[in-house]
């Protein structure tokens, strides 16, 4: 992996870079932000609403990922739509781009805390067509000490992996022989300001953090306008255009995607076992013997 310097100024990838994301699935830029901007997004990130917020999560001894952040400061939102990420983004995914989610990712200074299971996060919420892809803003150096991101090069050309156990999705791919090469396993490790961005079927985790200090990013899911998601939850900021504009059109990849059916037992079971996307009953469906026995 070849990582880079982006100037403030630069826009877009070259021809390289877009052939690397197509064989890799994963690119890091650093320099991305400059110190003023990621001084200012610390700041938001320690305001008493989002530290309230954390402290509910349990940040200090665990990895707290706080969804919603673009709207709990709109210096999120700013974010999610600067330049510097949507330039890098429309050669991979085309012009029109809406956020899928958006949240702060954190892992705890407790030393020894805060790992992330190897997953690919279209998984976790499939969509029509597999433009979806994550990008992560660093507000501290991801460093393998503190437990940065690892991919597997070349998994997003896989497709859906299992992560279901006895038909419950797990958050974690069952399918361990894609592991088993330590060569095609990258340690992804963006400087503070810089960004990594990986395409929504690579596989990826991070381990525990060692290193005794907080270690934060921004995490924006994107996908083209032409994504329509089927399962899991449609958040506040879901589908809100980022650039471009509404097609009004559907694009759907052949194949059978088998839906995450949630644990109703697991934190984030949202009360719907394939979530709200999923979820196109009313009110008279819902509350029918028949939906609540199907459940
Ligand atoms: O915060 C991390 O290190 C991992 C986050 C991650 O894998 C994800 O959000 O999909």
């Amino acid at each position: 992996m070849i990582q880079r310097t982006g100037s403030v100024e630069e826009a877009g990838l070259t021809v390289g870079e877009v052939e690397e994301y197509r064989e890799n699935g994963f690119l890091v830029f650093d320099d991305v932000f400059p110190a003023d901007m990621v001084e200012k997004l610390r700041e938001a990130v320690a305001s008493p609403a989002i530290t309230e917020r954390l402290n509910e999560g349990g940040h200090a001894t665990k990895a707290v990922h706080l969804l919603e952040i673009t709207t709990l400061d709109p210096i999120f939102m700013e974010l999610a739509r600067d330049p510097r990420i949507l330039n890098r983004l429309t050669p991979l995914i085309g012009p029109d781009i809406q956020l899928q989610h958006s949240k702060l990712a954190t892992k705890p200074p407790t030393k020894g805390m805060g790992t992330f299971a190897w997953h690919q996060d279209l998984a976790f919420f499939p969509h029509t067509n597999s433009s979806v892809l994550a990008v992560m803003v660093m507000l501290d150096d991801a460093t393998p000490e503190n437990g940065c991101m690892q991919m597997v090069k070349g998994s997003h050309k896989l497709g859906y992996l299992d992560h279901s156990v006895d038909g419950l999705f797990t958050a974690e791919c069952q399918e361990r022989q894609y592991l088993e090469d330590a060569a095609k396993i990258v340690q992804i490790t963006p400087k503070t300001g810089g960004i990594s961005i990986h395409h929504g079927f690579t596989l990826h985790g991070s381990p525990a953090n060692l290193s005794g200090k907080p270690r934060r990013g921004v995490v924006f899911e994107y996908r083209a306008d032409d994504a329509y998601q089927i399962s899991d939850t449609v958040w506040k900021d879901t589908g809100i255009l980022m650039c471009g504009r509404r097609r009004e059109a559907v694009r759907c990849e052949p194949g059978i995607i088998r839906l995450p059916k949630q644990n109703p037992d697991s934190e984030f079971y949202t009360g719907h076992v394939f979530g709200t996307a999923f979820h196109q009953n009313g009110e008279i469906v819902d509350e029918s013997e028949y939906y609540r026995n199907r459940n």
